[in-house]
């Protein structure tokens, strides 16, 4: 239902304006209708993107019946995947899909209906055993309308996944040693410029993969100092504007425009907003996590648990956190799961397959992983890893 009430919004819409618009209108809208938005963005930038928006209005000249959309579905809660889709963008134009791990089959859903989609990329959002099967389906649905499909991804992914993928063309860039923003610039450098390694470079850091064989040779271009601000900056700007789509799919626009962080307003002060909650973090964390033998763990209550859970794993003195925030109207809890250096599990295979066993999902990287578990099931959950963790 939810699909068909898009839909029937999108047509009344594009007959007023160009197609362009539209799809942004309907991703801003869409976010909006789930989460209460804040209001809270900087005035200044809330005009800086209507005035782009209006611009492109009078340039672009829609064609009516070509297929001419380059769709870019990315990963929108860290500088990862907001750095890929600005790659993407600098490289072929069109616009990004911003979305978390759970609103990725929604929005496949929906770009699947457009007809005029001509390419879709899809960047750093990981498969599940959860999602893995549909997700082929509608890949197979999209090439058999002629669809040109790329999947960029560093997320440990079923081998069986890839060779379904590449039997129906759809184009895999795939590495799990590298973050997905240094795969984008190294599969498409020859469309990107200069600046676009500098965009890769803080998407590595972000990631922890600025050691890698790529990210390491990008990072040795600039200062590192000079990059890890950039990059925190830019993270702590992205994670506190999870609620507002506009300031998200602007910071898209401004990183394929080759800004750096500092030049785009406010983000350092925004940035200083964030420091200040992550200290009281500290103190809250001391005082309400718990351990058991191989794991600490922490309820988050008033905030997201992803940033919780490194100070979980950090005061705990144990090699695995784990922090949960329930999600009250969907009877589940978001759970995100960190290792140290030490840890030597893989946590994403370990997390996706206790997440599906327990109805749920989950998965992501060795060290850094996430689960959806359904409410009744957390304890067990909690148990069941520090059982398999040791
Ligand atoms: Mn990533």
């Amino acid at each position: 239902m939810a699909v068909k009430k898009k839909v029937i919004s999108k047509k009344t819409a594009a007959k007023k304006v160009t197609k362009k618009v539209t799809a942004k209108k309907t991703t801003a809208k869409k976010v909006t209708k789930k989460v209460t938005a804040k209001k809270t963005a900087a005035k200044k930038v809330t005009k800086k993107v209507t005035k782009k928006v209006t611009k492109k209005v009078t340039k672009k000249v829609p064609i009516k019946s070509k297929k001419n959309k380059v769709i870019c579905i990315s990963h929108k809660e860290d500088c990862d995947g907001i750095s890929s889709a600005a790659l993407i963008r600098q490289a072929f134009g069109g616009d990004a899909l911003l979305v978390d791990y759970p609103g990725q089959m929604e929005a496949l859903n929906q770009v699947v209906l457009d007809e005029k989609l001509k390419s879709l990329f899809i960047c750093d959002l990981g498969l599940s055993k959860k999602t893995q099967d549909e997700f082929i389906e509608l890949m197979t649905k999209l090439r058999k309308n002629k669809v040109s499909v790329t999947y960029i991804d560093h997320h440990d992914i079923d081998p069986t996944v890839v060779t379904a993928l590449e039997k129906i063309k759809v184009k895999v860039i795939h590495d799990i040693n590298e973050c997905t923003t240094v795969q984008v610039y190294n599969a498409y450098k020859s469309k990107l410029n200069d600046h676009a390694s500098f965009v890769a470079t803080c998407a590595a850091i972000t990631d922890y993969m600025e050691d890698r064989p790529l990210g390491s040779k990008l990072l040795q271009i600039y200062d590192r100092q000079f990059a890890l601000i950039s990059a925190t900056v830019m993270t702590y700007n992205i994670v506190g504007h999870q609620r507002e789509p506009d300031y998200l799919q602007y910071l898209v626009e401004e990183l394929a425009d080759s800004k750096f962080p500092h030049d785009i307003p406010n983000t350092y002060e925004f940035a200083q907003i964030q420091v200040e909650k992550l200290s009281q973090m500290i103190a809250k964390v001391k005082k309400g996590m718990k351990t058991m033998t191989n794991l600490g763990h922490m309820e988050i209550l008033d905030s997201g648990a992803s940033g919780a859970v490194n100070f979980v794993m950090g005061l705990s003195g144990k090699d695995v956190g784990v922090a949960y925030k329930e999600r009250v109207d969907h009877g589940i809890y978001a759970v995100s799961v960190r290792g140290s250096k030490n840890c030597k599990v893989h946590l994403g295979k370990i997390v996706n397959l206790l997440a599906t066993s327990l109805g749920g999902s989950g998965g992501g990287h060795d060290k850094a992983c996430g689960a959806v578990v359904p409410k009744p099931k957390i304890k067990k959950f909690i148990t069941e890893l520090n059982k398999k963790v040791k």
